[in-house]
């Protein structure tokens, strides 16, 4: 799977429109509070033309794309963790997925209720955090205490465990959500990132951007955390007990520690320029000062575009003034934010589309395959997909010396195709 995706917001924020058109499976839509009583889970394929080049040169009887799944919850409350609404009980299937998006309602209709009155989108969103922060501290409260016990027979482990989770309880408790002490981390400029990966990669030269997938791994964090801003009052602590946080973190499914982006769902009438619509600003300042994308899209027209017969589509987002596609924006969003490259595998059977994170090497992508690929691992065939594309074969491609044969620590590069060879 490329990336999965859950859909989080306060009740007739437009979650449920937003998977409809993202997953073009149908969801209940309504104009009244908590129609989505249950989850909706679907899935998308990631468009990618090299598969296709791809297929046709490998003579592929199928072609097999990366997958997105989006999971769509109930919405959220104030006081949602406290068993307000329903919209903690779902939490739990947003937790295990790889990133959120944050639906914020941007349109004023009077037709559909707003729980709290009015569109306010800072407020809104501030709700919704604040019971995502809050339902994490709960975890990390009783992970935490479990901890304590354990601290008690002072082996070293326990003891990094217990100090982790009780700086990940200040952190929350001050209301910094993970995710933001992360991204803030990566934007400060000079911040050393250590780890064997990142060392590996300068070696070999392959690792076009070793520092920032080195960082993006969950739990790789280095540097004084509390030279961090926007971390007031929270007590700095070793390398090793933040490292171990974010590990923590990511383990856990703590919501405001998974890469997160917002998007702002403006009134139809916005849908071709989404960042004039009222509101829309603020959504993109609140991602700005977080650091996280943004996009603004009218979901309801999405929705509406896709009922409509696949030929017609591209025709009316023209006229509309919209993007080509709401689905693409949204996996190179994930990609991006995700850290993800894509690597193809090919044969007359199938070609095949893969996500792998960025930094990744071809044993690594070999797991992906098949657990007896990474286990048998002796070497791989490598070629760039476009080297492939212009070579127009694979034999000529290899008369041309464009096939290489790699080991191991190979760090696989984006549209890289990958051959296996495994004992
Ligand atoms: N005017 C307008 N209405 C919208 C827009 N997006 C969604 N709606 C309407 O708002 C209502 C709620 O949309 P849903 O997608 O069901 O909202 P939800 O966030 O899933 O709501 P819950 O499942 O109750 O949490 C429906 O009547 C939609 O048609 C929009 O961009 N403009
Ligand atoms: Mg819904």
């Amino acid at each position: 799977m490329g990336f999965s995706c859950g859909i989080v917001g306060l009740p007739n924020a437009g979650k449920s429109t937003l998977f409809c058109a993202l997953s073009g499976s149908a969801a209940e839509v309504a104009p009244y509070p908590f129609t989505t009583l249950d989850k909706n889970v679907g899935m998308a394929p990631v468009k990618d033309a090299r598969l296709l080049e791809v297929a046709k040169i490998a003579r592929s009887r199928k072609t097999t794309p990366a997958m997105v799944q989006f999971r769509d919850i109930a919405g959220l409350v104030k006081g949602a963790s406290k068993g307000e609404g329903l919209g903690n009980q779902f939490l739990a299937h947003v937790r295990e997925t790889d990133a959120i998006v944050h639906v914020i309602r941007c349109f004023d209709e009077p037709d559909v209720a707003h729980v709290y009155g009015s569109v306010d989108p800072r407020r809104d969103a501030e709700i919704v955090n604040t019971e995502m922060l809050l339902s994490d501290l709960a975890m990390v409260e009783r992970r935490l205490a479990k901890a304590l016990s354990a601290r008690k027979a002072h082996t070293r482990e326990a003891e990094v465990e217990a100090s982790s989770l009780e700086w990940l309880k200040e952190l929350l408790s001050s209301g910094v959500m993970p995710r933001r002490a992360l991204s803030q981390y990566r934007r400060t400029p000079g911040s050393p990132a250590i780890s064997d990966r990142a060392s590996t990669d300068k070696v070999t030269g392959h690792g076009k951007s070793a520092d920032k997938s080195a960082i993006a791994r969950a739990g790789v964090i280095s540097g004084d955390i509390s030279e961090i801003q926007g971390i007031r009052g929270v007590g700095s602590v070793p390398d090793e007990i933040a490292k171990r946080a974010f590990s923590l973190a990511a383990e856990m499914g703590l919501l405001t520690a998974k890469p997160t982006f917002y998007l702002a769902n403006v009134p139809e009438e916005y849908a071709g320029d989404p960042t004039f619509a009222p509101g829309a600003s603020v959504v993109r300042d609140i991602a700005e000062e977080e650091g996280a994308p943004f996009i603004g899209i009218s979901a309801k027209i999405e929705a509406e575009i896709q009922d409509l017969p696949p030929s017609d589509r591209e025709a009316f987002r023209r006229d509309m003034g919209l993007a080509p596609s709401l689905l693409d924006t949204v996996v190179s969003l994930g990609y991006g934010l995700l850290d993800l490259i894509t690597f193809f595998t090919a044969n007359e059977n199938e070609a095949r589309a893969w996500a792998l994170k960025d930094g990744s090497t071809v044993y690594e992508a070999a797991g992906k395959i098949h657990s007896d690929m990474q286990r048998g691992f002796v070497k791989a065939d490598v070629i760039n997909s476009e080297d492939l594309i212009r070579a127009g074969s694979v034999a000529k491609a290899r008369d041309q010396g464009l096939m290489r044969l790699e080991g191991k620590e190979y760090v696989v590069q984006d549209g890289d195709v990958i051959y296996i060879r495994f004992a």
